[in-house]
């Protein structure tokens, strides 16, 4: 029970805090299931109770990408905002609370639909495989139950901006916005071929499903969906982390150019995850591979802003030269260390990202172990590294406790373990890709194939990678339990960093929402209006359902 804290308004700590056991609970059957589909991979273990490896494979990626993900960060973004623009009213905590309710009912049908194995479809859910209606609504309320928390996110912002006319905006908050405004705009593609295209197709209402215009409606999505992964990511990275290590924003206005920048290039991109497919005109697909390496600049710009603030705080510290900081950098603090090792790891992640979107090396690595290793290191390393370490000081922040020694201990061998199996793992994965080893693949999809039986060394050390991670998650479960109700009672600081002296003026049209708003529906437009169409238009017949088990 969350007593008095000073920190947060206690309200809203509870209100953040029920996204944060979602998460984890979620973390913990997610990552299970991962663990078994590493073994079942290795060709020596079978998966008991005659449960299926796409099963699994279902239960891992929605539980993980789709759920874990968005109570986190819905959790994470409310608590921020409260934190830097000021407590929600009451009217606004209701809604956010009903959206979380609609969120919560969503899983748990999916969740039960993917058990029942009337929902084995991956977390893509690719026509036509089909899975049972309940399992599409289950989907849809989750998402529209974000919308709810969304609209509380906008609406404080504004309430700020009306309260305290003239002044700037909090960074954290300006963020969380972009996000949300990226993310409402981007389940418009998921929430339409859901509502109009699965559900009255797995009712029986309409005989046949057009795959194209499924695949293009989801990776309208799908391109933006490892963005809201990432962004509450480069939040704690721009807003928090100077703090922890005891330095300032390196410069305000460079944080919220980049978020934009996120905002305008993160959508119109989806055609990357269909370089391979017929039926979309290759001009369409050549602008929208020229866009995608647009959006990598503001991450580039991330990784600068970040040498900056290191860089800056290490020669406060007296530290010399480019990599002085180095030695500088509290190491032995766990809220610094994790997400480190994640921004580490991005530079391989990243770089794997701009070979994928490379159109000719895409035909090399598409649908191969490559991209699986792709967003091992990505998402599940550099995004999980960096929540994890949010959670190690957000959790006691919103029960009223501490974050003691002891959790700081073991939240350090929980962050090499996690990144030791990453490495092992995601690197494997990468290798096997390059030689063409299939993606989603059972083991007893390939034993026996003359072409492919050879992987058993791959298999064997992302066996070895995911046996290691299940450890790192049994000890991050550890550490939130003791961190939400055993550690002592106390304070905990929510960690946001000032301005520092190189941030300079924020120009104000920067907070400009119907420009950015407008160039990114523009965008949108320009990006998909003629091959939507042409997709449409050309359409060859729908095609059946089919179900994998
Ligand atoms: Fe990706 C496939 C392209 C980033 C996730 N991606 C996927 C899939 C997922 C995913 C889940 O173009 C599979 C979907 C499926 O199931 O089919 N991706 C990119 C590009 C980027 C990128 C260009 N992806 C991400 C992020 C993800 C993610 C982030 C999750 C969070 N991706 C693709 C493409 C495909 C794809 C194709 C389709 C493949 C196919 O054929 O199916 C870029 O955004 C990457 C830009 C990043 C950088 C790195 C900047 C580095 C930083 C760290 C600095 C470090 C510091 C510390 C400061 C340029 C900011 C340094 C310290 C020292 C001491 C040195």
């Amino acid at each position: 029970m969350i007593k008095s804290i000073k920190s947060l308004s206690p309200k809203d700590a509870r209100l953040s805090m029920a996204h944060m056991y979602v998460a984890f609970i979620a973390l913990m059957i997610g990552a299970t299931a991962g663990l078994l589909q590493t073994l079942e991979r290795t060709g020596s273990f079978k998966l008991p109770f005659g449960i299926g490896y796409y099963q699994i494979l279902t239960v891992h990626g929605v539980i993980l990408a789709l759920v874990l993900t968005t109570f986190f960060i819905l959790g994470f973004m409310l608590a921020g905002q409260s934190k830097t623009a000021g407590k929600f009213t009451d009217s606004e905590r209701n809604m956010a609370w009903f959206g979380y309710w609609l969120m919560v009912i969503g899983t748990i049908m999916a969740t039960i639909f993917i058990l029942l194995n009337e929902a084995t479809v991956l977390y893509t859910f690719y026509a036509p495989m089909m899975a049972h209606w309940a399992f599409y609504l289950g989907l849809t309320l989750v998402i529209v139950g974000s919308w709810f928390e969304g609209f509380v996110i906008f609406r404080r912002h504004a309430r700020f901006l009306k309260e305290n006319p003239g002044e700037k905006s909090p960074l954290f908050s300006f963020m969380a916005v972009i996000n949300m405004v990226m993310w409402q705009i981007a389940t418009l593609g998921v929430a339409a071929t859901v509502l109009l295209q699965f559900i009255p197709w797995s009712l029986g209402l309409t005989e046949s499903i057009d795959v194209l215009v499924s695949r293009t409606l989801f990776w309208y999505f799908g391109h933006p969906l490892v963005y809201f992964w990432l962004l509450p990511a480069y939040m704690a990275w721009y807003t928090i982390i100077p703090k922890i290590i005891g330095g300032k924003v390196f410069s305000d206005s460079l944080a919220r150019l980049s978020f934009i920048l996120l905002l305008l290039f993160s959508i119109p991109v989806g055609f990357h995850h269909q370089l391979t497919e017929p039926g979309i005109d290759p001009f369409w697909k050549y602008l929208q591979v020229v866009l995608t390496f647009l959006v990598v600049i503001p991450s580039l710009m991330t990784a600068f802003s970040l040498f900056a603030t290191f860089e800056a705080r290490g020669r406060e510290l007296g530290a010399k030269g480019v990599f002085g900081w180095v030695k500088k950098m509290p190491w032995n603090d766990v809220r610094f260390l994790a997400p480190f090792l994640g921004m580490l790891l991005f530079i391989p992640g990243g770089a794997g990202g701009i070979i994928n979107a490379s159109n000719q090396m895409n035909q090399v690595v598409h649908n191969t172990m490559w991209v699986t290793g792709h967003f091992h290191f990505t998402v599940a390393t550099t995004v999980m590294l960096t929540f994890f370490g949010i959670a190690y000081w957000l959790i006691p922040t919103l029960t009223g406790r501490k974050f003691t020694e002891t959790a700081n201990k073991w939240g350090k061998i929980q962050t090499w373990l996690w990144t030791a199996g990453m490495v092992i793992m995601g690197g494997s994965m990468h290798w096997q890709g390059l030689l063409g080893g299939p993606r989603r693949s059972a083991f007893s999809e390939y034993a026996g194939n003359a072409d492919t039986a050879s992987w058993g060394t791959y298999q064997l050390f992302q066996a070895i990678g995911g046996s290691i991670l299940f450890l790192g998650m049994i000890v991050m479960i550890g550490v939130f339990v003791y961190l939400a109700f055993y550690a002592p009672k106390g304070e905990e600081e929510f960690p946001i960093a000032e301005e520092g002296p190189t941030s300079g003026e924020t120009p104000a049209v920067l907070e400009n929402w119907k420009l950015w708003i407008g160039i990114t529906i523009a965008l949108i437009l320009f990006a998909y209006t003629i091959p939507f169409i042409d997709i449409i238009q050309n359409a060859p017949p729908g095609a059946k359902g089919f179900k994998l088990y």
